[in-house]
């Protein structure tokens, strides 16, 4: 889609996951010229990634067309991202015997059929408890599921800031602030995406335009349905030095039904806490480029521009029962840093990396549909290669734009409509 390596290239959103690790690609592969954009600093305040673990690992597979395969290899390798990644196990679990079940089992099976001894198939409490020693007083009767000593959790926040630092060390330009805002696309007399204009009212003129603005991108260009923006949950609990130091390396622990936690944040002892939902919308008019009148649709709420916003009483009461099943012990303690996170999610679950087919020089980098943040090492490079053209056949038709294309796998968020967030009490601390 360019010409050449000095071809000038702006990434919307490369405070980000995906637009930060698109920027690291494309400065490894020697894009002289390229020009990030944010609202915010790196690590952009507004992005998921922007927290202070995620969970990640090798038992990922088939993600995205197969790009997760190579994702944890990348965490534990590559220089700018080891120092990251934390490789305490990872245990991902489910309640009886259901769908999710059956569907790790059949990872189970195929991880072991590809030769893989890192994995175990857990089919008990005790099972669970002999990998987990930390769960020794959880009430787990009748969970089960799969174990996998290569992952577990990575410093997302450190990582993210590791790739802007490296980006910066490539000659990445990056604009924030009034400077960095997306205003609007500019387009020249053949339709073609030429620039997009800031909030200062700047013009960056550029060969080729790269969206990449996560739970924001639907928001700012319009993506036809194609992605809609949720709000995840996230509480902490403050742990003291001492059992902070009792629980360095327990791996990480997700179940379907009841949501996940990971180790204690190293130097601050914070034990990060998510229930797992179907996520909240955010109704609300905005008008995406190039629409000339509002649509209702889902618009994030930024956490940064509303610090006192905490989470609804439901979400709070499924967090608190997390603790209640897995960690007795830490019942009653005080939940800090109540918090709401922003992904978008494509029907599917896959991404939505292609060109724009109304807008040519646009690049759509968004879907990351929550399970982006752990191909952080690997996505930017599959952007790379669409600017490039060099993306495989499957990876361009797994990505196409596909307006009301469905859920033909039934692989995405899919299932139920999510609840809005105007239908839950408990989390705006302001009048509206
Ligand atoms: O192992 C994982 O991919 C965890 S994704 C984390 C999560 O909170 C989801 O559990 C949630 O459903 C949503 O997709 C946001 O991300």
């Amino acid at each position: 889609l360019v010409s050449d390596k000095h071809a000038r290239i702006i990434i919307i959103g490369g405070g980000g996951t995906m637009g930060s690790s698109t920027a690291l690609h494309l400065a490894r592969r020697g894009y002289t010229n390229i020009q990030v954009l944010d609202v915010w600093e790196s690590p952009s305040n507004d992005s998921a990634g922007n927290d202070i673990n995620k969970i990640a690992g090798a038992d990922s597979i088939g993600l995205f067309g197969g790009v997760s395969d190579e994702a944890w290899e990348a965490w534990v390798t590559d220089p700018i991202f080891r120092p990251y990644a934390h490789n305490v196990g990872k245990l991902d679990l489910t309640v009886g015997s259901n769908d999710r079940a059956a569907h790790l089992n059949k990872k189970y099976e195929k991880l072991r059929g590809l030769g893989r001894t890192d994995v175990d198939w857990m089919d008990s409490a005790d099972a669970i408890k002999r990998k987990a020693p930390h769960l020794e007083q959880a009430d787990i009767t009748g969970w089960q599921g799969l174990w996998c000593a290569n992952g577990g959790w990575v410093a997302a926040r450190q990582a993210l800031s590791a790739v802007a630092v490296e980006c910066r060390r490539l000659g990445v330009k990056c604009a924030s602030g009034e400077s960095g805002t997306f205003r609007t696309l500019v387009l020249d007399s053949s339709g073609r995406c030429t620039g997009v204009e800031v909030a200062d009212g700047t013009i960056w003129e550029g060969d080729l335009i790269v969206l990449a603005a996560g739970a924001w991108s639907p928001v700012l260009v319009d993506l036809e349905g194609q992605c809609e923006s949720k709000a995840w949950i996230y509480a902490h609990i403050q742990l003291t030095p001492e059992e902070s130091q009792a629980w360095k390396g327990i791996p990480t622990m997700y179940n379907d039904l009841y949501g996940f936690f990971m180790e204690p944040q190293p130097g601050t002892g914070l034990l990060k806490l998510c229930n797992e939902f179907p996520g909240y919308t955010h109704m609300a008019l905005a008008r995406p480029f190039p629409l000339q009148k509002d649509i209702r649709m889902s618009v994030p709420r930024s956490h940064t521009r509303h610090p006192t916003d905490t989470i609804p009483d439901e979400s709070r009461e499924d967090i608190k029962q997390l603790i209640d099943k897995c960690l007795p012990h830490l019942r009653g303690r005080p939940l800090i840093n109540q918090g709401m996170c922003w992904c978008t999610d494509t029907e599917d679950a896959n991404w939505l990396l292609c060109e724009h087919p109304k807008l040519p020089g646009l690049v759509l980098a968004t879907g990351d549909s929550g399970h982006t943040f752990k191909m952080l090492p690997v996505v930017g490079s599959e952007v790379a290669d669409l600017i490039e053209d060099k993306l495989s056949d499957t990876k361009r038709h797994l990505w196409r734009w596909r307006p009301g294309a469905g859920d033909p796998n039934g692989t995405g968020e899919g299932g139920p409509r999510p609840k809005d967030l105007s239908d839950v009490e408990g989390w705006r601390s302001e009048t509206p």
